[in-house]
């Protein structure tokens, strides 16, 4: 049969499960990636798995978030991080190296392989012809074990680029199109493959900020096949013996398809508060611009900031302005500098950050009470820019510059002759802020800060669950919503306890009081619930509150598996309309003894009783009876030493 590039790569990989949609599949994992804002758990999960090494291809660690050193906190991470990373043989990339993604796609994303992460949008690397999946650290943690990475199979929609973009449209318009098509639910258990004739119009960088942003349709990921501007862009980082040519078989059924011809698409931008608001730039032109962020994972590269560069050349920003810009990598930054196009965004006025994930996650440059700010992001949830009032718009890099020129949102088509940027053919590599694996391990002491706390242990699922509904939330609640960003919280990815204070704080502040005087409870959600971060913090912090399970209309596939990796039990209405029938402080009833698929839940306040669904395997069943996967793995791994 005909198989699409998603399917070949994964059936290379395949170690478990059939290779049907909706089937559980188990895939051999070549790469795993971390960040220290998620990283600290894995390597503490890691860690408590007592594996003496890594057992992949290539594992990296790299520091991106927490760059913010208000005090001892984030500096005491980034030097457990860096031992842990010396005692595993895991690569160690330095803080001030860059953004995850960023560098690796620059540094080590191959065409075919596998690579798992624990940020949500490791599908950047798809652009390179990888399956590249984000995923909770405790999954990520046991791919470095040498366990394969479970998923539901997902099926391929095949979305068909064709013609060329015009001037001053970008990729991102592109994936804004295709959010705009799909909504920010729309990917899910999909995995988005592009093909046809326009792909090869597109460099490896343009196909990264489509794959980056796919993770906003909450689909698994996203590729593009391995061609000559794969090969192409290999060259120029001195790898093109990693390149092979890779795409689909002609003629491949899709489940589904989608078209998106470039020629006919216009700057387009996502409106506040949801990154498939989208609509044309011409429908808000004239909207005054407070703050520009230009940067991220999606908007990083050195052609976007070479264009960006362009565009500002000899010009200034408007007064009302404040432009910042987050260069994507160290080697993005040297490029810039060495080639005088940093002179060109120093001297229009930009703001220029270090190469870090930044503004992005709320980490400094809050702007202003309500102010309107644009940004090349990928997500613009409420709130997430660290101020509530904030509305906050995502567009290209060309939309940006267009719009911090004239103090106003502006069709950056306006902007007059459109520059031809070129990239240099052997750009500056300097891989010296890595620090790769020894043959002789570390063996000291590893050091930890003391905000790095122990791992909390939870103990078996009982028979039966009861409490009260805690908290009823609607549609697509983000884990922005569940447990925010910002420098102050984030500071507290090592420390649960502390960090689960914070739970739903922009929502409701007094949750966390409320779940633990209630020992735990209940959480009602709408659709969607769940998207965005792979931040496992968002379960394990609920669930230190005393969270049982949260009954949603539908969940975003990372956070569905991180619920069930710390024991929580995600159930679907069976019936969607019977979320009204549930209010918040009914105190509900559930047996839970056999975890079938069909379940009763009791609302003991209204004498009601409603059904509702578990789609989970029977593996996931067996991890959420341990009280969690860490439980579970340490329990199998008890059974191994005593059999041997
Ligand atoms: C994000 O963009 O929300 C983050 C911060 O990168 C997260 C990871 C985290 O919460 O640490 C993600 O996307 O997974
Ligand atoms: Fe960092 Fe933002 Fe990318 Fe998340 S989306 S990895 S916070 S740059």
């Amino acid at each position: 049969m005909n198989q699409s590039l998603a399917e070949k790569i994964i059936a290379k990989h395949l170690v478990e499960g059939k290779m049907q949609p909706g089937e559980q599949v188990g895939l051999r994992i070549d790469h795993t990636l971390t960040q220290d804002s998620t990283g600290t758990l894995t390597y503490l999960e890691f860690e408590a798995m007592s594996i003496p090494r890594v057992k992949t291809k290539l594992s990296i660690s790299f520091v991106d978030h927490n760059m913010l050193q208000n005090d001892f906190r984030n500096a005491d991470d980034h030097l457990y991080l860096q031992q842990v990373a010396a005692k595993y043989g895991v690569v160690f990339s330095r803080p001030g190296n860059g953004i995850c993604h960023q560098i690796h796609l620059e540094r080590f994303a191959r065409p075919g392989y596998t690579l798992l992460g624990s940020d949500s949008h490791t599908p950047t690397a798809g652009g390179m012809g990888m399956i590249a999946i984000g995923a909770g650290g405790l999954d990520v943690a046991a791919a470095m074990a040498g366990e394969p990475f479970y998923m539901e199979m997902p099926t391929v929609m095949g979305i068909e680029l064709t013609g060329a973009l015009s001037p001053f449209v970008s990729a991102k318009d592109v994936i804004l199109e295709v959010l705009r098509r799909l909504t920010v639910k729309g990917g899910v258990n999909k995995i988005l493959e592009y093909h046809g004739e326009g792909v090869k119009t597109l460099s490896v960088p343009e196909r990264a900020t489509i794959t980056n942003m796919g993770t906003e349709t909450g689909a698994t990921t996203s590729i593009f096949p391995s061609d000559d501007a794969t090969r192409d862009f290999l060259r120029a980082q001195r790898r093109e013996d990693q390149w092979v040519p890779l795409k689909a078989d002609e003629n491949v059924a899709y489940s589904e398809t989608l078209k998106v011809d470039m020629v006919e698409l216009e700057p387009l931008i996502a409106l506040p508060h949801s990154p498939d608001n989208v609509k044309p730039v011409s429908e808000v032109e004239g909207t005054p611009v407070d703050q520009v962020c230009i940067g991220s994972c999606t908007n990083s590269s050195l052609r976007d900031l070479k264009m960006v560069a362009a565009l500002l050349k000899g010009k200034k920003i408007s007064n009302n302005v404040s432009l910042t810009i987050s260069p994507g990598s160290r080697q993005v930054l040297e490029n810039l500098a060495a080639s005088g196009d940093l002179v060109n965004l120093i001297s229009a006025g930009a703001r220029i950050l270090e190469n870090a994930c930044g503004p992005c996650i709320g980490i400094g440059q809050a702007p202003q009470t309500d102010a309107v700010s644009l940004r090349t992001f990928n997500r613009n949830f409420k709130g997430r820019s660290g101020t509530q009032s904030a509305q906050v718009y995502l567009v290209s890099p060309e939309t940006a510059v267009a719009s911090a020129l004239r103090g106003e949102i502006t069709d950056p088509r306006k902007l007059g002759a459109y520059p031809q940027i070129t990239l240099p053919e052997k750009p500056i590599i300097d891989d010296s802020m890595f620090i790769f694996p020894s043959a002789k391990p570390f063996t000291g002491k590893i050091v930890r800060g003391p905000n790095i706390k122990p791992l909390p242990d939870f103990p078996p699922l009982p028979d039966r669950l009861v409490g009260e509904v805690l908290l009823k939330l609607g549609d697509n609640v983000s884990t922005d919503d569940i447990l925010p960003g910002g420098s102050e919280i984030m500071a507290l990815r090592s420390n649960i306890p502390e960090i689960s204070k914070y739970t739903f704080r922009h929502i409701d502040p007094d949750f966390a009081e409320r779940a633990l005087k209630n020992k735990g409870g209940f959480i009602v959600g709408g659709e969607n619930y769940g998207q965005g971060s792979s931040r496992e913090h968002a379960a394990l912090a609920p669930k230190y509150l005393g969270v049982k399970a949260v009954v949603a209309k539908s969940f975003a596939r990372i956070h569905m598996a991180n619920l069930v990796n710390f024991g929580v039990i995600p159930l679907t209405f069976a019936n969607k309309h019977d979320y009204a029938e549930v209010e918040q402080g009914d105190q509900l009833e559930l047996e839970v003894a056999s975890l079938k698929a069909t379940l009763h839940l009791k609302n003991r306040t209204k004498g009601t009783e409603i059904r509702v669904d578990l789609s989970l395997s029977e593996a996931e069943k067996q991890v959420l009876k341990a009280g969690g996967k860490l439980a579970a793995i340490k329990a199998k791994q008890a059974k191994k030493r005593t059999s041997r």
